[in-house]
C-alpha cells in the first residue's frame, strides 16, 4: 500500500495520533491536508510528550518529508511554537514543507470566529476559536491570504489593506468592537512569511512524485468525518472536508491515488461542542465513561459529550469518506461494565431508519435502537492478541465488523504504543 489515509470516522477525538505514529514508521512522506489547529494530538517521543496542532505528526518518523498541504489553513505563530519545541527537543525539523497555496490564519480571523460565536448567543457552534472558518470563509470569498503572497511584500501589504477595510466595518459596525490596525499587523506577518520561507513549495509536485515512486505516504487527517462541512452535522461541523475526497482536493492529486482509508474510532463515542448526537448519554453510565477514560478537552479541559457507539453515523461516515479498515481504541475502558450497547439504528417518528438523515430537527428527534451486549471483568490492557481477550470483547468486536461491514485493523486496550492488538 503505497497511500494510506488515517480519518476520524466519529466528531474527533478519536485517537488518531496513535494509529498515525504507528503507520508513519515505514513511510517516507506524512502529510496533512485540512484544518489548521483546531487539530491536535499528543505523541510521546522517548518519554517526552509532543503536541502537534499543525505540523504532521509524521515529522518524527518520515525519512523525506513532513507535508502541510494546500488545504491546510495556517496560524504562523503556532507554527513556529510548535517548530520551535521540537528543535529545542533535538528533532530535526528541515523536512517540513509547506504549501505556497495553503490559507494563512490572520489575527482578523480569529477575532471574527470570537465574534460571531459571541453573537450567536444559545446557537454557539461551539468553535475553538482558532479562527479556523472566517479563514476558510475568506477564502471561499476570494480575499484569502496565502503563503505565496505572504512572501510578496507588495502583494501582501495590498490585500492586507483591502481585507482590513472589510473587516474593520465587520468589526466597528456589526460588532461594536475595536478596529484592528495594519501596522500591528503586517510587518509581523511579512517576517513570518519570510522565516517560512525555506520550507514552502508546491507540495503537490513533492506528494505526487513520491506516489509515482511508489513510496509509502501516509496522509493525516484532522477532526472527524462527522464533522465534515458537506457530510457532517452541519452547521455544529468544521469549515473544512474532513473526508478522504478532502485530501484529494487538500493535497493537489487525483482521487485515486488514496489505496487505505482507515477510519478511527473508539469503542463509545464523544462529540465537543453543539450538535446532535443521537446516542448521547446524559446518565451516570456517561459520567463513568468520561471519568474512566478522561474524556475532557487536552487544551481547554472542557468535558467531552459521551455516547454508546453508533453505527448508523458509522455506516454514513464509511461510505461518504471511503473507510476500507477500522482502528478502534479504547477498548479497556469496558472492563467492569455490566453491559455495553451499540446502536444499530434510528427510530424516527415511530419508523426504523438505518441513514443518517441530513436535517437537523430528524436528527434531534432519532431514538436509537440499541443491543445491548455483556461485557467483561477482566483488566485487558496487557492483552497482546486477539485470542486472549475476554469472550465478551471478542464477540463486542465481532459485532463492530459486523454491523460497520468493516474490518478492524488494529484495537487499542491502552495509550501506549504496546497496547495495541493488531489484526491485519
Ligand atoms: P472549528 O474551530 O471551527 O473547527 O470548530 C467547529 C466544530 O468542530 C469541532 N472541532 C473538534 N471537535 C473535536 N476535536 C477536534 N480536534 C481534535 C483535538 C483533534 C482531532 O484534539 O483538538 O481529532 O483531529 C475538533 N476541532 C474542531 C468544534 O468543537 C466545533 O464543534
Ligand atoms: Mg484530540
Amino acid at each position: 500500500m503505497t497511500a494510506v489515509a488515517v480519518v476520524g470516522s466519529q466528531w474527533g477525538d478519536e485517537g488518531k495520533g496513535k494509529i498515525t505514529d504507528f503507520l508513519s514508521k515505514d513511510a517516507t512522506m506524512a502529510v496533512r491536508s485540512n484544518g489548521g489547529n483546531n487539530a491536535g494530538h499528543t505523541i510521546e517521543i522517548d518519554g517526552k510528550d509532543f503536541k502537534m496542532r499543525l505540523i504532521p505528526s509524521g515529522i518524527f518518523a518520515a525519512s523525506k518529508g513532513a507535508v502541510i498541504g494546500n488545504g491546510v489553513v495556517i496560524n504562523p505563530e503556532v507554527m513556529f511554537e510548535e517548530l520551535d519545541n521540537l528543535e529545542k527537543n533535538g528533532i530535526d525539523t528541515s523536512k517540513l514543507r509547506i504549501s505556497n497555496r495553503a490559507h494563512i490564519i490572520m489575527p482578523y480571523d480569529i477575532k471574527q470566529d470570537e465574534y460571531q460565536e459571541e453573537a450567536k448567543g444559545a446557537n454557539k457552534i461551539g468553535t475553538t476559536k482558532n479562527g479556523i472558518g472566517p479563514t476558510y470563509m475568506d477564502k471561499a470569498s476570494r480575499i484569502g491570504i496565502r503563503v505565496c503572497d505572504l512572501l510578496e511584500k507588495d502583494t501582501f501589504e495590498e490585500k492586507l489593506r483591502a481585507n482590513l477595510k472589510v473587516k474593520n466595518e465587520l468589526f466597528t459596525k456589526v460588532y461594536g468592537k475595536p478596529a484592528l490596525k495594519f501596522e500591528d499587523i503586517f510587518d509581523k506577518y511579512y517576517e513570518y512569511g519570510q522565516k517560512m520561507k525555506k520550507y514552502v513549495t508546491d507540495t503537490s509536485v513533492l506528494v505526487n512524485d513520491a506516489l509515482d515512486n511508489d513510496e509509502k505516504v501516509l496522509f493525516e487527517g484532522a477532526q472527524g468525518v462527522m464533522l465534515d462541512i458537506d457530510e457532517g452535522t452541519y452547521p455544529f461541523v468544521t469549515s473544512s472536508n474532513t473526508i478522504s475526497g478532502g485530501i484529494a482536493s487538500g493535497i493537489g492529486m487525483g482521487a485515486n491515488r488514496l489505496n487505505t482509508v482507515i477510519g478511527v474510532c473508539k469503542a463509545y463515542t464523544t462529540r465537543v461542542g453543539a450538535g446532535p448526537f443521537p446516542t448521547e448519554l446524559l446518565d451516570e453510565v456517561g459520567d463513568r465513561i468520561r471519568e474512566t477514560a478522561h474524556e475532557y478537552g487536552t487544551v481547554t479541559g472542557r468535558p467531552r459529550r459521551v455516547g454508546w457507539f453508533d453505527s448508523v453515523a458509522l455506516r454514513h461516515a464509511k461510505r461518504v469518506a471511503g473507510i476500507n479498515g477500522l482502528s478502534l481504541n479504547l477498548l479497556d475502558i469496558f472492563s467492569g461494565f455490566d453491559s455495553v450497547k451499540i446502536a444499530t439504528a434510528y427510530e424516527l417518528d415511530g419508523e426504523k431508519i438505518d441513514y443518517y438523515p441530513a436535517s437537523l430537527k430528524e436528527l434531534y428527534r432519532c431514538k436509537p435502537v440499541y443491543e445491548e451486549l455483556p461485557a467483561w471483568d477482566e483488566d485487558i490492557t496487557q492483552v497482546k492478541k486477539y485470542e486472549d481477550l475476554p469472550e465478551n470483547a471478542k464477540k463486542f468486536l465481532a459485532r463492530i465488523e459486523e454491523v460497520t461491514g468493516l474490518p478492524l485493523v488494529t484495537v487499542s486496550v491502552g495509550p501506549d504504543r504496546e497496547q495495541t492488538i493488531v489484526l491485519r
